[in-house]
Order: structure tokens, then C-alpha cells, then sequence
């Protein structure tokens, strides 16, 4: 995206049984995932519907008023809440003149402006095609444009959408035979690194503070007030200090190490696509020696994030009980931002958490702590919290 920031709109719908404050919060988290992606946000709209419009979603009487609202304030873009088909996009953008992304396509928007390693651009790449496959209209400029389109018609009777679908569907095997040897690379690397020294990675919702915690615990990192600022793993050295004899003063072991990792964020509906596509470097967390799970305990909705966390981790084969669950650390950040008695609240709600300040390094000496004590030893037990385990109806993510 070039300087001049893109204006839009936000909608989401709200059916029956939404609250109008939930829909405001995932408007809200929609402004946000807006202005990492480079636009401006005009404004941001809930749209009372009981029922979808089958042909454009939110239904023409309400998309005309909105398009009436972008020509007076020079809006470009309606970005929906709601998942789209392609063809209700085309319809919408048909309707309005506006160019329309659902919160998906805005999602895969940001990662594409992020991915920066050959292993990342493969990945969100994937994600992109399987997310286009069923919504192909017709032609799909964007392979032809890559040097995909000569004679690839499949002989007579091939219209040109089945003539697309083959195309991306090729592109899609070339795109999984290259992350599985990126991912074999990836495991040289792994064994390459120093060993007998302890794999910690930092995982947690977007926007947690990831990054900086890496940052003070290792030196590097830059954090960011992005969401989906880290999409890259990022491993580095830790130290995490000496022990010293009490009585002598003296060094009783070896100054101790760990590797950390910093990792991409998790977000509520974290496109499909998009989770299978990061199976390889999401690997580093379900291999990692214990989880540092990061929170932003000043965010109105931890609560929730922790659950899509919870579930999130699940997702991608981390369990937190049984014999190949890891130790985890629950690290409440940007406590800075809260005031005592709402830090001794949470200290009710989650005993076992750390409550820290990674832009000032409170909290790191209890993180280091923990960390010292993995190695050597077996592993603790500990109380689960409600939101590591599985609801009866799963929370969405
Ligand atoms: N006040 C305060 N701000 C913090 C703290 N930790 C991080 N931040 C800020 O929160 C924003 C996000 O921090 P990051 O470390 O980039 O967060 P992240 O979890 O790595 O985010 P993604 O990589 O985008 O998923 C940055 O602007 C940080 O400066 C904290 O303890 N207190
Ligand atoms: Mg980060």
C-alpha cells in the first residue's frame, strides 16, 4: 500500500441474539486489523439484519445508504466483519461502487504486507490460494500474470473458471512441496542450534507484547503497535542468571541459558487457511520445552483471548494436561496499565500468572525464575485454568 492511507468503512451484522457491544467489540478489533493494514477508518457501522440477504450479505437498501455515506467522505473500501462468498462481494461491490474485503481477505492483506522470509511468502501464499479457490470468478489475472497462462486450456469444453481452479490448484501443490522441504530446512536448523540448552516459545493473542518480552529477556526484537507485526519465528539466547551458595556467595552452577522464540499472534477466527498454512512454523511451539503464554492484561477483553488462545493452542496439537503437555507460564502484561486494586482482581482470577511489564522489565525476574527452574527437573504439577480446557461448546476461533 502506498502513502496515502486507503479510506474505509467497517460493517458487521447483527443478527437476533448479538449483543450490540460484542458487535462493537469485534468492530472495534476490525479497526484495529484496519490501521495495521496501512487504511484509515472512516467509521464503523453495525447493521441490524435477522436475516442474510442471500445475494449481497447485509441487503441493498442498507449497503445503498452506506455508499451514499463513502461519496461524501471519499471512502474507497467497505471492509465486513462477516465471512463473504466471492460472489456477494461481487454483488456488494457491484451495488456501492466500493471495493469490498471481507475480515478474512483483510487478515491475509496484512500477512501478505508482513511475510518477509521465503518460508512466510510460501505460507501466506498458500493461505491465499485456498481462500480464492471457491470464490474464483472467472479469471485469476494474478497467475496468468506470473507466467501460468499459455496453453493451459484443457481441450474442448473447459470454460475458463475450471480452466482458473486447475491453475490454483497446481499452485497450491507447488506451494505445499516447498514448505515441506523449507520445513525440512527448518528441522536441520533446529539441530543445529546448541543443545541441551531449553526451547521456550512466547505465544498469545496479537498485540500481547510477544516481541517485547523477547526483547527484554534476550536484547533483541522490535516490538510493534501492529497487530500481526511477528508473523517470522524469531529464536534467541536467553540468560537467565546464576545460582550463587547463600552462605559462600559463590556460583554453584553453571550460568544458565535458554533459547526463546518469538512467534505469530493469535487472533479470534483465525482464518482456517491460514492456521494450516503456519503448521510448520507453529511446529516451534509444539516442540518447544514450555510455552510462555503472553496476555495484554490491560485489554478489556483477556478473558476472551485467553479462551482463543486456550483453544488456539489446542488447534495446533499443544494440550495442556496429559503426558506430552508442556509447562506453561501465564504472563500477564502491561500491567503498567492497570491500577492496584484491578492487579489484585487479577491476581484473584489467576494465582499462578506472573503479572509483568515488558516495556520496563517488571516481572522478568519471576519469568527468569521459571525458566531457571525447568532445567533440570521433572515437571510440575499445577492447578489448569478454565481457560486452557475445552468448553463444552468450543469457544470459535
Ligand atoms: N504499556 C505497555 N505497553 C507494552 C507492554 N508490552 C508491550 N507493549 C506495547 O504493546 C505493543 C505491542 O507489543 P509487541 O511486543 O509488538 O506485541 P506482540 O505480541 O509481539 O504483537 P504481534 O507480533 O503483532 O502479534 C507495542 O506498542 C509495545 O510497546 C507493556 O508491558 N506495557
Ligand atoms: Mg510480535
Amino acid at each position: 500500500m502506498d502513502q496515502t492511507p486507503l479510506r474505509c468503512l467497517l460493517i458487521a451484522r447483527q443478527g437476533q441474539g448479538d449483543r450490540e457491544e460484542r458487535i462493537q467489540d469485534h468492530l472495534l478489533e476490525l479497526a484495529e486489523l484496519a490501521r495495521s493494514c496501512g487504511f484509515e477508518v472512516q467509521a464503523r457501522r453495525s447493521l441490524r439484519r435477522a436475516l442474510i440477504a442471500p445475494k449481497t450479505f447485509y441487503g441493498s437498501g442498507q449497503l445503498e445508504a452506506l455508499a451514499e455515506e463513502a461519496r461524501r467522505h471519499d471512502v474507497s473500501y467497505l471492509i465486513c466483519n462477516d465471512e463473504l462468498s466471492g460472489s456477494q462481494v461481487n454483488a456488494i461491490e457491484k451495488l456501492t461502487g466500493l471495493a469490498c474485503m471481507d475480515r478474512t481477505g483483510l487478515i491475509l492483506a496484512i500477512f501478505e504486507q508482513r511475510a518477509q522470509t521465503r518460508e512466510a511468502k510460501a505460507q501466506v501464499e498458500l493461505a491465499r490460494c485456498e481462500y480464492e479457490l471457491p470464490r474464483l470468478k472467472g479469471a485469476w489475472t494474478h497467475l496468468e500474470r506470473q507466467g501460468g497462462g499459455v496453453g493451459l486450456r484443457g481441450g474442448p469444453g473447459e470454460t475458463q473458471i475450471e480452466v482458473d481452479r486447475r491453475m490454483v490448484r497446481t499452485r497450491i501443490s507447488q506451494l505445499k512441496r516447498e514448505l515441506t522441504h523449507l520445513e525440512r530446512v527448518r528441522q536441520t536448523q533446529r539441530q543445529g542450534r546448541p543443545q541441551g540448552l531449553p526451547r521456550v516459545a512466547l505465544v498469545g493473542y496479537t498485540n500481547a507484547g510477544k516481541t517485547s518480552l523477547l526483547k527484554a529477556l534476550t536484547g533483541e526484537g522490535e516490538p510493534r503497535d501492529l497487530l500481526f507485526a511477528t508473523l517470522d519465528t524469531t529464536t534467541r539466547k536467553a540468560f537467565l542468571g546464576q545460582d550463587f551458595d547463600p552462605e559462600t556467595g559463590e556460583a554453584t552452577q553453571e550460568p544458565r541459558h535458554c533459547l526463546v522464540a518469538d512467534t505469530v499472534g493469535f487472533i479470534r477466527k483465525l482464518p482456517h487457511q491460514l492456521v494450516a498454512a503456519f503448521r510448520s512454523t507453529l511446529g516451534e511451539v509444539r516442540t518447544a520445552d514450555a510455552l510462555l503464554v503472553v496476555a495484554d492484561a490491560a485489554h478489556p477483553d483477556l478473558e476472551e483471548h485467553l479462551k482463543i488462545v486456550g483453544a488456539t493452542l489446542r488447534e495446533i496439537g499443544c494440550e495442556a494436561e496429559g503426558v506430552e503437555a508442556q509447562p506453561r507460564l501465564l504472563v500477564l502484561n502491561q500491567v503498567d496499565r492497570l491500577h492496584r486494586p484491578q492487579r489484585l482482581d487479577l491476581k484473584k482470577r489467576h494465582p499462578g500468572a506472573v503479572q509483568s511489564c515488558a516495556t520496563e522489565g517488571t516481572g522478568l525476574e519471576e519469568i527468569k525464575t521459571w525458566l531457571r527452574e525447568l532445567v533440570p527437573g521433572p515437571p510440575r504439577p499445577r492447578e489448569l485454568e478454565a481457560w486452557e480446557l475445552p468448553d463444552k461448546v468450543e469457544t470459535e476461533v
